[in-house]
Parts: C-alpha cells; structure tokens; sequence
C-alpha cells in the first residue's frame, strides 16, 4: 500500500494546522512500513519544517504536483535526469512562478484577485491563520502562484478559460486559487511516483489518496481507494467517474484517521 495525501484540510486541521487526531494513524503506517507521501500545494521550505514535525521520512510532493522530493537514502536509484537538493533527489515538472505572475498580471483589469507575491507577511498571516515564520516559509514559492479570488464564480470560470489558452491550469485550494502548469498537478506527480515504486518491486502497488480540495480531485480519482476527507467549510467535492468514494464522517485529520484505519483493515494490516 502507497499512500498519498493532501495536507491542509485533510492531514492538518483546516484552522489550527494541527494533526494530533491523525498521529496514531500516522505512526501506524510508520511501524506497518507503509510509505506516507506527502501531497500537497505548501512549498519545499514549509515541508521541510513540517517533516520534524511529522517526523516524516517518505518523499513528499511540493506546490500542486509540482516538484517531487525523494530521500537520497532511499530504496530509489538516483537518475541523471534528477537534481539533488539537500537531503532528496527532485524531479521537477513545474513551469517557472514568474512566468505564472506575468500572465496574471495580464488579467488584472478584468478580474479581481490578489497574488501572493502582492501579499506582505502581515496580510498573509490574516488570511490564512499561519504565524510569521511559516507565512515566510510558504512564500519561497518557485512554480505555482496563489491567488485571493475577490470575484464571482463564473468569473472564475472565464479566467480558467482564458488562462488555459495560456497553458495555465487554475485549481481551488482551502483559501486560494492556485495558478500551476498545464500538464502539471498532483495527479501527474503521484502517476510518476507510483511508477518509481512499481519499478522497484514484483507486487502490485496498490494506492490510497487523501485530500478535501478540488485541486485533490483528480489526484483522488486515479488512486485505487479514492477518499475525500470532510471538510469544515466546503462541501465535498464531487469526484468523476467514480462511484466507489469514501467520503470521511469527521473532519481534516479525524476524518484522515478513520479512513487509514478502514483501509489498514480492509486490506489486512491490522
Ligand atoms: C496555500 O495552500 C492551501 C492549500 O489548500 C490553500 O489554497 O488554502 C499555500 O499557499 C500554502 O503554501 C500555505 O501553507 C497554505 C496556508 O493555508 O495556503
Ligand atoms: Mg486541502
Ligand atoms: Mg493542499
């Protein structure tokens, strides 16, 4: 079993970012072996305070899909086409942020929304309850801009068109609009990262994913047990051509638990 999950709103408590509920689960996998991927919009700087934290050895998955980390001690064999960056080996599928900004700013005029790289720390802090540090953390971004959405939802919709003619993919997070690659979202990266997996062994990989947000969706959708975790202020997002989702009772990482407990037990860890 893989697991691959998302963070905000699913492993982490939407308001206060805190995965007590989920630390039994969490350390279960841990003793089971199972790895934890890590998949989710935050970027290389926040992931690495967070694995202390979660005293996360697995690779994880930075900025929407963009960037896969794995640890250079890991069971992978290092390729050329892989850089190293501290302590992991990245594969990198991410356009460059500002050229994301650019296209933007194109925009400015006909929509309203604020981009990230507008925000200072003090209003980042406001809007999504983080403390200074990590604001600052989240603010190293290098292939996805996030934007505060200020209009309507169908004007959402015409920016998605307009910027899709642009090779641009718009995907809704907890807070933000998230601007990223067209060929580039957690999907894809969970995609390639199975095949590692796979590549290294006789058994079938068998996936679970994990995730609250429409950017979760197609993530969720091509895992073989698909799971939406409940969130405290959206309703769950509908997941295509799929009639065989679990869609957690609890919310963010109570929810996360039970839905790694069931799993455990339905494929015969515990
Ligand atoms: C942003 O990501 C979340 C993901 O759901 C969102 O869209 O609300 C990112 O900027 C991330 O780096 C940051 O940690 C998070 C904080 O809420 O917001
Ligand atoms: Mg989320
Ligand atoms: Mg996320």
């Amino acid at each position: 079993l893989l697991v691959f999950t998302d963070l905000d709103g699913t492993l982490l408590d939407h308001y206060s970012y805190d995965f007590s509920a989920a630390s039994d689960a969490l350390n279960s996998l841990k003793t089971l072996g199972i790895p934890c991927v890590l998949n989710t919009s935050k970027t290389y700087a926040e992931l690495l305070e967070l694995r202390g934290a979660l005293r996360h050895k697995d690779p994880f998955i930075v900025e929407n899909g963009a960037a896969v980390y794995l640890p250079v001690n890991s069971r992978f064999d290092s390729t050329p086409e892989w850089t190293q960056r501290g302590d992991y080996w990245v594969k990198a599928f991410g356009p460059d942020r500002q050229q994301l900004i650019a296209t933007a700013k194109t925009m400015k005029s006909r929509f309203d929304f604020v981009g990230y790289h507008e925000l200072t720390v003090e209003q980042l802090m406001e809007h999504t309850g983080l403390d200074a540090h990590t604001a600052t953390l989240s603010m190293e971004r290098e292939f996805t801009e996030p934007l505060i959405w200020n209009d309507s939802n169908n004007a959402l919709a015409e920016f998605r068109g307009l910027m899709a003619e642009k090779g641009i993919k718009v995907q809704k997070g907890g807070r933000f609009v998230h601007l990223m690659g067209q060929n580039c979202d957690k999907a894809v990266a969970m995609k390639w990262l199975t095949e590692r997996y796979q590549n290294n062994t006789s058994d079938v990989v068998k996936s679970i994913a994990l995730g609250d947000g429409e950017n979760d969706v197609e993530m969720i959708s091509k895992a073989n047990i698909p799971v939406v975790v409940r969130s405290p202020v959206h309703v769950p997002p509908e997941i295509p051509n799929r009639n065989d989702v679990w869609i957690t009772d609890s919310y963010g990482p109570k929810g996360w638990s039970e839905a790694i407990n069931q799993a455990l037990t339905n494929e015969g860890f515990i």
